[in-house]
C-alpha cells in the first residue's frame, strides 16, 4: 500500500514513520508512506497556504491552489484508491472502515489546519472525510497518524504472526481483551492469578474468555449486544453481574 500525506507540517511524521511496527513495515516495503509539504506548491509571493474566509468569521482557511496542485502532483489521474480529508466533520473511523481502507492500493491523506479548507478543493479532489472522534484537534496530522497506524497493521505481513494472533482471534472478536501478566509472579504484594501458572490451557482459555466477558460488561456494555456471545455465556454473565450489583 502506498500512502501520500499532504500537510504543511511534514516534519510531524518523521518519528512516527520511523518507529516500531510502522517503521519496520516501511523498511520491509510492505507500506510506502511519504509526506509531501503543501507550502512549496503555493504560487503566492510568500508561499502562503492560508487566507481570510469570504463572508468573514473567525480564523483563516487553507487556500485551494496549493492543495489542488499538490494533489495533482501526488495523485495524477487515473488514480486508484481513496483521497481522504482528515476532518472533525467526517465519518468516524472504525475498525470496519480501517479494514476497507486496508484493501486500497493508494491512500492520499489531506491534513487540514486553521479553520479548515476551501470547500471547492474538497468537492473536486476528496473522496471521503474521516474524523477520529468527537473532539477538536489543532490539525489533521495527529488524526492522520491514527488512521495510518490502524490501517497499516491490517496490511498483510505488517504484523508478525504472534502480534496478529492476539486480538484477531475469533474467540475475542467484539470483546475487550482479558487482563495479562508477565514476571515477576508477585509484584508489590499482588499475585498473578493461579490459573495462569498451572499450564492447563483449557482452563486458561476459559478463564480468559470469562475475563473478556466480565471486563466488557463492566467497561463497554454497549459492545456486548453485538459481540458473538453464546446464550450460555450471557446467562453466566447475568449471574455474575447480579453477584456484583444485587
Ligand atoms: Cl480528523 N481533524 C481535526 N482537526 N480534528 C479532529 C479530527 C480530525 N477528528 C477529530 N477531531
Amino acid at each position: 500500500m502506498k500512502i501520500e500525506l499532504l500537510t504543511i507540517f511534514p516534519e510531524m511524521f518523521s518519528s512516527f514513520l520511523d518507529a516500531s511496527i510502522i517503521g519496520r513495515a516501511r523498511a520491509n516495503r510492505l507500506i510506502d508512506v511519504h509526506a509531501t509539504d503543501i507550502r512549496p506548491f503555493s504560487v503566492s509571493k510568500h508561499k502562503n497556504t492560508d487566507d481570510y474566509p469570504f463572508g468573514g468569521g473567525a480564523g483563516m482557511l487553507m487556500m485551494p491552489q496549493p492543495i489542488a496542485d499538490a494533489m495533482r502532483a501526488v495523485a495524477p489521474e487515473p488514480f486508484h484508491g481513496k483521497r481522504i480529508y482528515m476532518s472533525p466533520r467526517g465519518k468516524t473511523l472504525t475498525q470496519e472502515m480501517a479494514q476497507q481502507l486496508a484493501k486500497e492500493e493508494n491512500l492520499v491523506i489531506l491534513c487540514g489546519h486553521y479553520e479548515g479548507v476551501d470547500q471547492r478543493v474538497l468537492d473536486k479532489y476528496i473522496d471521503m472525510e474521516v474524523s477520529i472522534g468527537d473532539y477538536v484537534l489543532t490539525g489533521g496530522e495527529t488524526a492522520a497518524m491514527v488512521l495510518i497506524d490502524c490501517v497499516s497493521r491490517l496490511v498483510p505481513g505488517v504484523l508478525g504472526s504472534s502480534e496478529s494472533a492476539a486480538d484477531e482471534s475469533f474467540s475475542s472478536a467484539g470483546l475487550l481483551e482479558y487482563p495479562q501478566y508477565t514476571r515477576p509472579r508477585v509484584f508489590e504484594d499482588m499475585e498473578v492469578p493461579d490459573v495462569l501458572l498451572n499450564g492447563d490451557h483449557k482452563k486458561i482459555n476459559q478463564w480468559r474468555r470469562e475475563q473478556s466477558l466480565l471486563i466488557t460488561a463492566k467497561l463497554r456494555p454497549d459492545l456486548l449486544a453485538a459481540a458473538p456471545v453464546t446464550e450460555k455465556e450471557r446467562a453466566w454473565l447475568a449471574e455474575q453481574m447480579e453477584q456484583v450489583q444485587p
